[in-house]
């Protein structure tokens, strides 16, 4: 990776927090103070929280952490620490109302940009200082998404608007790709962004596995759909059947069976489902009966990312699936372009060297592994970040969706949640076994 001066990382840093305050801006001004102080569902905070816990952060880290400053709120430093409170019990609290919300993250911000202007950034390495202003640029980021989130579990009239996503963009492809038996070096040392669970590179023997070449597709849901998969107790597991039976699911969050087909909504459009697209809204138990009933699995968390970087030709791992450079618009489906996943096949520049389609962006994938510390994790620069996590409660999802934005996702960006979860952006692809191969 080049060294960057001073003065490019001071330009980078102000632009990615800039991008990442309009992306939270435009998601707040979409909707009425009333809507905004509202808990759409137990699963989410309303979307005043995120709003004034991205400036809590950028408070805490940047302005009093970085800059040394004294505090501007120390009064609401618990309100909003997500340790101290679970969703459910948000909007209860004494919260900073709408216009109070606003104007706090606004004098953060304007602080924090004082702090930039005399942060120690240059130097061979990346410092502290511009680590922590790329951790809080992912931080706002990753809450844009999840408010994003929030809004799809709103109801009423649409608010969001953007183009559709494109459709296919190649002729048909296989429908799976071998990617052959070895090691390969999973996870990082040298990423500048990367977070603590994404560190540090490791050399991981992955023995030859088949990958789908892309994610499973709603047409192709409909298929396990129609032959009872969902009645069927033997592609569930015991978790998995209790969690379907007790919550009585029956096909993805927000579809609807209607004469002549499958219906959903989406962010407040009510439209026949798309069996191109790859599916979304989906638990990692309903995921896991899926790929049983097809004779498949889900990938591990090393296949998926082998899958992802490993470039045969150079035996050395990839930061994306095409390659080093940064996600451009051609490579994937990021950054909330669009407010649904692409077609199956629509981007065919962002394939891997071994020409798997669309690992990032579209759907995070859910794949077989618990989330847990690599060989070596240190917790930095707080164990609640992801330390606290590590267990086999939750589960790994991988590459980013259509919400994730490009400067909160890379090949070894690790997410993870609840194996029931599915008001997330989540899909999946199968794997197999290739014994003998
Ligand atoms: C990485 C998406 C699981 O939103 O819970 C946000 C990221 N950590 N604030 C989450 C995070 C602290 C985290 N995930
Ligand atoms: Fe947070």
């Amino acid at each position: 990776f080049e060294e960057r001066s001073a003065e490019q990382l001071r330009d980078h840093a102000a632009l990615a927090l800039t991008r990442a305050r309009e992306r939270s801006t435009a998601l707040t001004d979409a909707v009425d103070d009333e809507d905004l102080v509202r808990q759409h569902s137990k699963l989410m905070s309303p979307l005043v929280w995120d709003l004034a816990h991205i400036g809590s952060q950028e408070e805490l880290w940047l302005v009093r952490d970085v800059g040394g400053r004294e505090p501007l709120r120390p009064d609401i430093d618990d309100l909003y620490d997500a340790f101290q409170h679970p969703r459910a019990d948000r909007p209860s609290l004494p919260l900073l109302g709408p216009a109070e919300a606003r104007q706090y993250v606004g004098e953060v911000r304007a602080k924090a940009f004082e702090v930039l202007e005399k942060a120690p950034l240059s130097g061979r390495r990346l410092t502290e200082a511009a680590f922590a202003f790329g951790m809080i640029t992912q931080h706002e980021q990753q809450h844009d998404e999840t408010m994003l989130a929030t809004h799809q579990l709103r109801r009423g009239e649409p608010v969001l608007h953007a183009p559709a996503a494109p459709g296919r963009r190649t002729g048909s492809l296989p429908e799976e790709v071998l990617v052959p038996g070895g090691p390969f070096l999973m996870g990082t040392s040298v990423e500048p962004w990367a977070l603590d669970n994404e560190r540090p590179a490791h050399e991981v023997d992955v023995p030859a596995f088949f990958i789908d070449t892309t994610p499973v597709t709603n047409g192709q849901y409909f298929e396990f759909l129609d032959a009872g998969g969902y009645d069927q107790r033997r592609w569930w597991s015991d978790a998995g059947w209790e969690y379907r039976t007790a919550h009585d699911i029956t096909a993805p969050r927000f579809w609807r069976r209607e004469p002549g087909g499958w219906w959903r909504t989406r962010f407040g459009v009510h439209e026949p489902v798309p069996a191109d697209q790859p599916v979304v809204h989906v638990s990692f138990y309903e995921a896991e009966a899926y790929a049983r009933w097809a004779g498949k699995r889900l990938p591990t968390e090393a296949e998926w990312e082998k899958a992802a970087r490993w470039d045969p030709a150079t035996g050395q791992s990839r930061r994306y699936p095409w390659g080093n450079e940064d996600p451009k618009p051609e490579h994937a489906n990021l950054g909330q372009v669009h407010l649904s996943p692409a077609a199956a096949g629509a981007y065919p520049a962002g394939a891997s060297a071994l020409g798997v389609h669309q690992l990032i962006g579209d759907v995070w994938e859910w794949t077989s592994s618990d989330f847990a510390g690599y060989p070596g994790f240190a917790a930095f620069p707080y164990r609640e970040y992801s330390e606290v996590f590590f267990g086999p409660e939750y589960k790994v999802l991988r590459g980013g969706s259509f919400g994730t934005d490009a400067a909160a996702i890379r090949g070894t960006f690790r997410n993870w949640d609840y194996p029931i979860r599915r008001q997330i952006f989540s899909g999946f692809r199968c794997a197999r076994d290739a014994e003998g191969v």
